[in-house]
């Protein structure tokens, strides 16, 4: 199959939402653990006016620049490694996070995030970086960037859970205001 970047891009973008927030859009299902299988999602995409076929998938899968995707060992499924909005267990266990960990905001939510918390909002997690400069291009997506700091010691220590994703975007199902200070400008 020929396909520009531009036409890849637009479609590693329908994939996303296919894979994370919306399966019918290809009119397939995902399994509890978010799986779809390959030969239905080609066929669903291609049928909803995105065509791709196994060598396209693949190569977005494996340029990926965040690493979201991630296939079963004889590539037959595939799965998003984060960021869902519909329920899946992707059956990850809780580890020791990193004493410090970040996130990305913009100064517009910031008033609300320092009252209530970090809240999940329309995902399934909070998502942290692991360090400054990944939270602060994930904060500029929304907005003048801020970046939050995160006790994740201590959250740790206290009986949080966190866990890391496949691609190294950490996640947890919220953050206490107590935890959270804001970055200086940096
Ligand atoms: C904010 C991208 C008001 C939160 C990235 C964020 C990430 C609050 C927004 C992944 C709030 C939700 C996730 C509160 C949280 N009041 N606003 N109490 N609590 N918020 O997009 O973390 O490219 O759902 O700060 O790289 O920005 O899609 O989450 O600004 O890893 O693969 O509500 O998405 O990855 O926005 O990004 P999002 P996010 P992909």
């Amino acid at each position: 199959m020929q396909y520009t970047e531009k036409q890849k891009t637009h479609t590693s973008k329908f994939l996303s939402l296919v894979l994370r927030h919306q399966p019918e859009a290809a009119g397939i299902r995902l399994d509890a653990h978010g799986w779809a299988d390959v030969a239905a999602l080609l066929r669903g995409m291609t049928d909803a006016g995105q065509p791709i076929d196994t060598e396209m998938l693949e190569e977005i899968v494996r340029t990926d620049e965040k690493q979201r995707y991630s296939f079963s060992a004889d590539h037959t499924k595939i799965r998003a490694n984060q960021g869902h909005s519909v329920a899946v267990d992707l059956e990850l266990q809780p580890v020791t996070p990193p004493d410090t960990l970040w996130h990305g905001t913009a100064s517009r939510f910031l008033e609300s995030i320092m009252q209530e918390g970090l809240k999940p909002m329309s995902r399934q997690y909070v998502h942290l970086s692991p360090d400054i400069e990944t939270a602060k291009k994930v904060g500029i997506r929304h907005g003048k960037p801020v970046i939050l700091q995160i006790d994740t010691k201590r959250m740790h220590a206290d009986g949080f859970a966190l866990y890391r994703a496949e691609n190294g975007v950490w996640l947890t199902g919220s953050v206490p205001v107590r935890y959270i200070s804001i970055a200086p400008e940096r």
